[in-house]
């Protein structure tokens, strides 16, 4: 295989000379640029760097979206759409996800979603986090950088496009459609999952790309950041100070890779030893040209277009919430910087030592370590060989890919005690002999031309000119878009009311949550008094999905509802070094594409149908919680789920006792009774939605994902000892289990109570998703689990009470929840005399059921006072600017 790719090299290589030479003889065509990207905060000031390039240059003719590194595919699709939207370029395709697999045989299926990194991708969308459990989960990660710390749904404008499920272009499909119409070069600025998988299915297209261009690696780097300074006591550790990588959460194992290219090392592989043309712009450039405090002062007063303003807002806040005072240090231009290089290489016409105004070049031979020496071991680290008769892909036995591959954070093999970690996996290393393949490197960032300017980057100016010119520049804000836009706060009016017990509603935000929430709002508040909302983010959903219960409360008149953000991980599952990181050993279990996380963190295409909240999950803060210096409004920020807990608990009436329902996994729950011993002192019941009590061997759980678990289901298994520990309390509970949830999951028989119901806005929104999931499971296989969430809604039923017609019948059960840390037995409940006494939900009247939720749902009574984004629309572009706020 080797031998054969550096034949085809030789050969591309003249051939792209060839093309390389025409088209930049050609004048008038412009040159065409592919993006994949991974829609961090730099990936986006590139993006919009290479959107105001002149057309007729450069057209930039798609966006793939890189779906396993900083970001979720369903936030970060629907972010890209917003910019494009607001650039007055909905003409660009958007390319995310795919459903398809790749078989033991190495046969790679189309349409591969990219979720997983190379050596974890089996036939499906879920997977374990190898690599990506490098990258934080919550603050200062996934969370922050989905939400672009709450600025995204404040500022961009959203218009028609949007994920929808099934509807939506995959990345491999863009590829293919755009690389396919001529001649094309591909910048990559997220792991290289999306391209190498194109690039090993579509070898007959490798013709047509003139030239990537990766931001990636460090060859020779140094890391600046984590060194002790010169006068420093012998006390201080230096961190990651001289290593080549930037790994900050695990340089103890791994001191060589940079994100990008430990976000998939086979990947990344592939594509520098495709024989196409590589330039390399790696840490040796990007450490060369940091954030300095001149350069934000000076864009601070540079902020002439809506583009500027997007990219100067979020560099503040990454800056605000920086977790330390090294920010102007340690915050590099990444993928802007490696914009601005290959688009002034292109300029040139790609002469032969890629000389560019911006970055200074050098040739060197390098490949990308894939698996640690010695290679041709078999200790259960590598798939791509482990258990296999044929190696993966038909990769060499005893090859640089047959090693040690790191399986994680921490991972033994890479520790070495005293000294720094010896894993390589990612690092872009400098090699001669037949593995090496000549690139061309950024090695530095070249000074300001003007001497005298305060920027002391060449870059730095072009990056401000260019995001500021006039030409192709953003249309409006969210706000700017209607001439009457008003923020309003939707509350109502409690005093003369006479309220229900106190509930707080504990879920992982699947879809069944939701409408459980819907379900829960429309019980007159005279039964119950919804005095919060907590929020798991270790099941179906990921942290920044919480926009979305902002958005339903918004539209039921419930902005004085407060919702609290749980912990980013299950009990146990964080790192003990680095708490922000930490193992996805159950959370793995969910698809990340249809029908899991992509689904979910977009209510399946539906979410962006709601009216807009002003209030949203914001990384604003201050000092006092933590952020290394206030933000400009650190009142707005997030709470946490156990400060809810406190506030709720501070304002019971003497004697009062709160009800808690629970949707998702227990870690919240749990989380209370481990923080405060007298927790069970207020707790009336908990209703938990959730275990399964299997009858007879055929009677299985629904871990659909992990077939060794037969028994579990999910609420339970996605964190055992959240479990474990409510069982081991003297909470009491009521378990709705899944046995009695699947009595009542018929989509038919709902969806016809609703067409019998009033058209309340809410009862139209649970009809379209119902219809949607029922539409789906119909359809395709990867959505056959989605009666799971209608018995969801289950429990929010029985809480609420009015059992007359539905008849319920429950027996005390002895329960124990297994939490052993065996994958296959983890989660499972089981009837055992020494556990815990439980009032078990054994059986309800299905009809009753269908009859009493539709009932509710159309009660005009507690209906939404805002039907949709549309209504809002309507509302903001007239002059009778409605102004009642109360239900
Ligand atoms: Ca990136
Ligand atoms: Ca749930």
């Amino acid at each position: 295989m080797v031998a054969l790719q550096r034949n085809l090299w030789v050969a591309l290589v003249s051939i792209i000379g060839i093309l390389g030479a025409f088209s930049c003889t050609v004048d008038g065509v412009p040159r065409r640029i592919l993006l994949d990207t991974d829609v961090d905060t730099d990936d986006f000031f590139a993006l919009l760097y290479l959107l105001k390039l002149n057309r007729s240059e450069f057209e930039l003719e798609a966006v793939t979206i890189n779906t396993n590194a900083w970001t979720d595919a369903g936030h970060a699709v629907n972010q890209i759409y917003d910019i494009l939207y607001m650039m007055d370029r909905d003409d660009i395709p958007v390319g995310v996800g795919g459903e398809g697999g790749i078989l033991e045989n190495g046969t790679i299926l189309p349409n591969v979603g990219g979720y997983l990194p190379m050596i974890e991708q089996g036939l499906s969308t879920a997977g374990y986090c190898r690599y990506r459990q490098a990258i934080p989960i919550g603050l200062g990660g996934r969370l922050d950088i989905d939400s672009n710390y709450g600025i995204r749904k404040a500022f961009l404008p959203q218009g028609n496009r949007k994920y929808s499920p099934l509807q939506q272009p995959t990345a491999q499909q863009v590829l293919i459609n755009k690389i396919s119409a001529g001649p094309i070069s591909v910048f990559l600025i997220g792991a290289h999952t999306n391209f190498a998988i194109f690039l090993m299915s579509n070898p007959h297209l490798k013709k047509n790309i003139e030239h990537i261009y990766v931001m990636g690696g460090g060859v020779r780097s140094k890391n600046p950041t984590g060194c002790c300074p010169s006068n420093s006591t012998s006390t201080c550790q230096p961190q990651q100070c001289g290593d080549p990588g930037n790994l900050f959460t695990d340089y103890t194992s791994n001191p060589y890779a940079e994100f990008n290219v430990f976000g998939d090392p086979f990947a990344a592989y592939q594509v520098i030893h495709s024989g196409i043309p590589v330039t390399l712009v790696p840490l040796d450039a990007t450490n060369t040209i940091p954030i300095s405090q001149e350069f934000f002062d000076t864009f601070e007063q540079s902020q002439g277009t809506y583009e500027a303003q997007y990219c100067f807002q979020s560099l503040k806040m990454a800056r605000d919430t920086w977790f330390d005072d090294q920010f102007y240090t340690s915050y590099f231009m990444w993928d802007s910087f490696t914009s601005g290089v290959a688009v002034s290489i292109m300029k040139n016409g790609h002469n032969n030592n890629g000389e560019n105004e911006f970055a200074v070049m050098e040739y060197m031979n390098i490949t990308v370590v894939t698996s640690n020496q010695p290679y041709g071991i078999s200790d259960g680290s590598n798939p791509f060989f482990n258990g296999l008769k044929v190696p993966k892909f038909h990769l060499k036995k005893g090859g640089v890919h047959s090693g040690h591959v790191q399986t994680g954070l921490r991972d033994p093999f890479c520790i070495v005690k005293n000294s720094k970690g010896k894993c390589k996996d990612g690092y872009t290393e400098e090699t001669t002999g037949p593995e090496s393949v000549r690139v061309l490197v950024a090695t530095r960032a070249k000074p300001n031309r003007d001497g005298k300017s305060p920027l002391d980057r060449e870059f730095f100016r072009s990056f401000l000119d260019v995001l500021n010119n006039p030409l192709q520049t953003g249309r409006f804000n969210f706000t700017t878009q209607f001439p009457y836009y008003k923020q309003v706060l939707y509350k109502p009016d409690l005093r003369t009311k006479k309220l229900g017990k106190p509930v707080i509603f504990d879920m992982d935000m699947s879809a069944g949550d939701f409408i459980a929430l819907f379900y829960l709002l429309k019980v007159p508040m005279e039964v119950i008094d919804l005095k919060a909302i907590l929020v798991s983010p270790t099941g179906w959903a990921n942290a920044a999905t919480i926009d979305i219960i902002y958005d339903m409360l918004h539209m039921m008149g419930r902005d004085d509802i407060p919702v609290g953000l749980g912990k980013v991980f299950a009990l146990n599952q964080s790192d003990a070094i680095f708490s922000a990181v930490g193992d996805c050993k159950y959370v793995k279990a969910i698809p990340h594409g249809s029908g899991g996380l992509l689904d979910s963190d977009t209510l399946y295409g539906l979410a962006r149908t709601l009216p807009r909240s002003p209030r949203r999950y914001t990384a604003e803060n201050s000092q006092k919680f933590g952020a290394p210096r206030n933000t400009d409004h650190p009142e707005l920020r997030q709470p946490l789920a156990l400060e809810i807990w406190d506030s709720v608990v501070s304002s019971l009436k003497p004697r009062s006792k709160i009800t808690i329902l629970t949707n998702g996994p227990l870690t919240n729950l749990a989380n209370i009774i481990l923080a405060n011993a007298t927790a069970s002192h207020f707790i009336q019941d908990v209703y938990i939605v959730g275990g399964h009590i299997n009858r007879s061997i055929s009677d299985r759980g629904n871990v659909f994902t992990i077939l060794s678990n037969r028994y579990a289901e999910l609420n339970m298994f996605l964190d055992p000892l959240a479990a474990k520990k409510v069982f081991d309390s003297d909470i009491n509970v009521t378990l709705i289990p899944l046995g009695v949830q699947r009595r009542i999951s018929l989509f038919s028989k709902v969806l016809k109570g609703l067409d019998k119901t009033e058209r309340t806005p809410e009862a139209q929104f649970v009809h379209r998703l119902l219809s949607r999931l029922g539409r789906l499971k119909k359809n395709n296989h990867r959505y056959y689990h989605m009666d799971i969430f209608l018995g969801e809604v289950l429990g929010a039923v029985i809480l609420a009470g009015d059992h007359s017609s539905l008849k319920p019948t429950f027996s005390i059960k002895p329960i124990k929840v297994f939490a052993e840390g065996f994958e296959s037995k983890d989660g499972y409940t089981y009837i055992d005399n020494a556990g815990k006494s439980v009032k078990l939900l054994e059986n309800v009247d299905p009809r009753a059921f269908y009859d009493l939720f539709s009932q509710q749902l159309g009660n005009e009574k507690q209906s939404a006072v805002i039907g949709s984004f549309d209504d809002q629309k309507r509302m903001w572009s007239t002059p009778s600017n409605r102004t009642e706020n109360s239900s």
